[in-house]
């Protein structure tokens, strides 16, 4: 059978025998080990030279990397992607910024992958390509004479293509896009979005056959995969008791009742708003003061770019504002913590929190979301509280859903979630569950793997 060639922009550091990160990174070393192959993506680092990496193997996987010139980490990462992809992807056109040169940059850089990795395939490999940095790499592969199947799974949402086009280099984007066999989506309404914009705005014409597309003389194909989490493997280390006895003790000087929030710190994840709203509960429900901790977990991101630094800030000066506000001598209302944790530190604290707040303005899907779900004792749940615009709102609708725009409504949210009866508790967990168990990481996995191969 035909070898598994997954690239992403990053390729996870992974030693054998480790437990592996969330998402992407666990997704896809599941494929590779199973049937070993080859994982493509940049060092993470940032040279003059711009060198290869020695390729490097682990078990049947091997890895292999480049690094970055600082004009290529500055026009590609910085700039396309982050600056000008990354917000209008997920809705914040008012935060983009846009330079042609950039694009040409990211141009570059997708050119630049292609080049070192046409060598390393061979003519019957699959090459899953993962995210909003490569949407071009199918079209400088095929420049390069590859007929290989080649897909794309979008982790981010597609907007709206209103939206979409706010980005003045849109129709160059999409036509590479096209040059992709199969394009791969979170929920529905991101490949309603991105077909709409093939019929409306490009000429496409609709295949008899579901989801698929004709456009620039070719027909592409696209599909629905959520990604999903481990279950039972998130259960297991939440339970572990040497991980128990850590997130007791992290709990010991917490108050009774802990409304835990976990995110990369970025502008999507809607915690400015989630903060306010937090502000908000605690003006309308003062029987809760003294009794409540929030807890925002939200380690640095991509902080050599300006918005970023520039909410970091602002959630610095609410935290201590509403901290202000409201503590008292014995009572701090809430604890941000701007740092990451390893997986069995905090899949414990989401067993132990009583309600989570996932309120992104958009996101892709929303794993942090899935993890307190499988987390959770079946017997005595939490809530969680979920924003209708993450794309796991669209499998999770058991949840308390909340419109992340809403500081009031998010705010009523946080007081049902705390004085919810274990019945009700349990029913939404056991249909949350059930969904996860159904949507699991495997079957993204396989349902896009197979698509691709059928072709
Ligand atoms: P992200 O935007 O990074 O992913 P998310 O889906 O929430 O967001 O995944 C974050 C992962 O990182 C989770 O596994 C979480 O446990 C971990 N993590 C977050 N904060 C952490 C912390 N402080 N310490 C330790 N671990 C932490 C993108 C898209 C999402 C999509 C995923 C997967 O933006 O919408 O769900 O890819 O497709």
């Amino acid at each position: 059978m035909s070898r598994l060639v997954v690239v992403s922009n990053r390729v996870a550091p992974i030693q054998e025998g480790e437990a592996t990160a969330g998402g992407l990174a666990a997704g896809v070393l599941d494929a590779l080990k199973q049937k070993g192959g080859l994982w493509f993506g940049w060092s993470g680092e940032v040279t003059e030279t711009s060198e290869h990496k020695p390729e490097h193997t682990v078990g049947p996987i091997t890895l292999f990397t480049i690094d970055l010139s600082r004009q290529d980490y500055d026009e590609f990462y910085r700039g396309f992607a982050n600056g000008t992809l990354w917000p209008v992807l997920h809705y914040q056109i008012g935060l983009g910024r846009f330079e042609w040169s950039e694009f040409e940059g990211y141009r570059r850089v997708n050119d630049r992958f292609a080049t070192a990795l046409a060598p390393l395939v061979g003519s019957d490999d699959l090459i899953w390509v993962h995210d909003y940095h490569l949407l071009c790499l199918a079209d400088s592969l095929r420049a390069k004479g590859l007929a290989n199947r080649i897909g794309l799974f979008l982790h981010t949402p597609f907007p709206a293509p209103g939206v979409f086009m706010t980005i003045p280099s849109h129709a160059a984007l999409i036509r590479s896009m096209c040059a992709y066999d199969l394009l791969g989506f979170q929920t529905e309404i991101d490949r309603t979005a991105f077909i709409d914009y093939l019929l409306r705005h490009a000429g496409g014409v609709q295949t008899g056959t579901e989801g698929a597309v004709h456009v620039f003389g070719r027909t592409v194909r696209t599909g629905v995969y959520p990604i999903g989490v481990h279950v039972d493997e998130v259960r297991a280390q939440a339970e572990t008791p040497i991980n128990r006895r850590q997130a007791t003790r992290m709990r010991a000087n917490l108050l009774e009742r802990l409304i835990l929030s976990v995110d990369r710190l970025d502008y999507s994840k809607g915690l400015r708003r989630r903060f306010a709203a937090f502000e908000r509960f605690l003006a309308d429900f003062p029987a809760q003061h003294g009794l409540v901790t929030f807890m925002q977990i939200a380690p640095p991101s991509r902080s050599d770019i300006e918005t970023y630094q520039q909410i970091r800030r602002e959630l610095e000066g609410e935290a201590g504002r509403i901290n202000g506000r409201f503590a008292e001598v014995d009572w701090v209302p809430l604890r941000y913590l701007n740092r990451s944790f390893a997986r069995n530190v905090l899949m414990p604290l989401y067993a132990e929190a009583q309600a989570c707040l996932v309120t992104p303005l958009r996101d892709g899907m929303n794993l942090v979301a899935k993890e307190y779900v499988a987390a959770q004792d079946p017997e005595e749940p939490g809530v969680l509280i979920l924003s209708e615009f993450a794309g796991a709102a669209r499998e999770l609708d058991a949840a308390l859903l909340v419109n992340p725009y809403d500081e009031a409504g998010m705010a009523q949210a946080m007081d049902k979630a705390l004085s919810m009866p274990v019945e009700e508790r349990q029913e939404r967990h056991q249909a949350m569950l059930k969904v996860m168990r159904t949507n699991s990481l495997e079957r993204w996995r396989d349902r896009f793997e197979a698509d691709l191969r059928a072709g």
